[in-house]
């Protein structure tokens, strides 16, 4: 990767948004104060050998106490916007049953001072901490769900809903279906293979069901935030390009395909009936105000070998460098310039593009006591943002990017060991120490508005 800034700044061809990400779960700490429940994550950081380096989520960058300085990071950099989750958890510790006071009460601080700052709030109403009396029931797996989502839209809506007027219903539901329930890579950690597949349904239902709810309470914009990935196959032969097609339809189209057109993909021959209802896909395809795309990384698959169960193998994307993930994760901006630009092919009535999360993990020190001279991440950003500009030339309507994280936080099942923000987070501390990236995006955002 690059070891040098960039000379000029990316400039785009239209105006845009620019805003930055974080979920409730990676930054919030505060496991249990204001009586908040337990979530999947919770269980799965307490599973010994779950977390790469066996840390917790707590007290991480315990922004739950230190908002205030993150909202000051978010008026520093000139975003637009903020885009943070809601911590299901904290609004109904058990997933059900009336709003917890304290966690109703921390969301209204965190939207009034964003809204003093002058920083829209962009709230996700779940970035996958389910409750666990949820999780017991069935989780995504089964239908209950959905209307316990709904219920928790409501009381969030209820109450935040004469501030915020723009919402992310659901975070990524093919990572949840994909790595939550079929591969288990992440929580809930079930190996459902193809039987994973209702949870698709169910999330995607649960995001219709939602955007009514938001829009009664007075909601501007909604949308669902998906994980897209460019697919290529290794090489031309047939066996490569239809494994291609294959891992498409399940990373992308059977995520958007339902919102974007009503319908699913064929999924038959994986032996899996999608459980849909009379009525399900036209609330599922209640038109969204904007189509946001999380994107991070194409992904290479060939052929699998004839006794393997699944229709593609993916392996790593050759001629490129790599994020701190290593190989699992390539550095090809222009697989993001061809994405969108074939998705405003493939979805005649696409509406505006938001690209919801985009950024990358690089090994920095614990500590930033000389600063964090973070040039690998600035080329990345910068190649992404170069890439939207080439797809809003090519007539795709994109109206807002965003960085993938204001801060270091919590990665999952990588705990620690992957460092997304502009800022650097001393975890032993909670010390925030804004990197090279931080004002090279200042410097971008302010360019972009000349
Ligand atoms: O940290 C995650 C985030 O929670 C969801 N999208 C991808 C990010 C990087 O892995």
């Amino acid at each position: 990767m690059s070891s040098a800034t960039p000379p000029d700044l990316p400039t785009l061809p239209g105006r845009i948004r620019w805003s930055s990400a974080t979920a409730a779960f990676q930054i919030e700490g505060a496991r249990t104060e204001g009586d908040r429940g337990r979530s999947v994550w919770d269980t799965w950081v307490d599973t010994p050998g779950k977390v790469k380096d066996g840390s917790t989520a707590e007290p991480g960058a315990d922004s739950y106490h230190r908002w205030t300085e993150d909202v000051a990071l978010a008026k520093g950099l000139g975003l637009d916007r903020y885009r943070f989750s809601i911590s299901w958890t904290r609004i109904q510790p058990d997933g059900t049953g009336p709003a917890n006071r304290a966690g109703l009460d921390y969301y209204s601080r965190l939207v009034d001072g964003l809204l003093d700052a002058g920083v829209t709030p962009f709230p996700t109403l779940y970035h996958w901490d389910l409750p666990v009396p949820l999780h017991d029931a069935g989780g995504w797996t089964g239908r209950d769900v959905v209307e316990r989502f709904t219920d928790y839209t409501a009381l969030v809506a209820e109450h935040l809903g004469d501030r915020v007027e723009n919402w992310y219903t659901i975070n990524e539901p093919a990572m949840t279906t994909l790595q939550g329930y079929a591969v288990g890579a992440l929580a809930p950690g079930e190996f459902l293979l193809f039987d994973a597949i209702p949870t698709a349904h169910h999330q995607l239902l649960a995001h219709g069901h939602a955007t009514r709810v938001l829009r009664e309470n007075g909601a501007k914009a909604v949308g669902v935030a998906n994980n897209h990935t460019h697919v290529y196959p290794l090489t031309d032969s047939d066996g490569d390009r239809a494994a291609a097609l294959a891992y498409d339809a399940l990373h992308n189209r059977l995520f958007a395909d339902p919102v974007l057109t009503g319908e699913y993909p064929d999924m038959s021959e994986y032996g899996v009936d999608l459980p849909v209802r009379d009525g399900d896909m036209e609330i599922i395809a209640t038109r969204p105000d904007f189509y946001a795309v999380n994107f991070y990384n194409p992904t290479t698959v060939t052929a699998p070998a004839p006794d393997v169960p699944i229709p593609f193998d993916i392996v790593p994307t050759p001629n490129v460098e790599y994020t701190g993930f290593g190989d699992e994760w390539a550095i090809k901006p222009d697989s993001l310039r061809d994405l969108l630009i074939d998705f405003a092919g493939r979805y005649p009535n696409l509406p505006p593009i938001v690209i919801s999360e985009n950024g990358a993990s690089f090994p920095e020190p614990d500590t930033a006591d000389d600063g964090i001279n973070d040039v690998e991440r600035i080329a990345y950003i910068d190649g992404h943002i170069r890439a939207v500009g080439e797809a809003m030339s090519a007539g795709v309507d994109i109206e807002e990017y965003t960085v993938w994280s204001l801060l270091d936080n919590f990665e999952w099942a990588d705990g620690y060991t992957q460092r997304f923000g502009l800022t650097h987070v001393d975890f032993e501390t909670a010390k925030r120490t804004p990197k090279a990236s931080y004002d090279w995006y200042r410097r971008v955002i302010a360019e972009n508005r000349k």
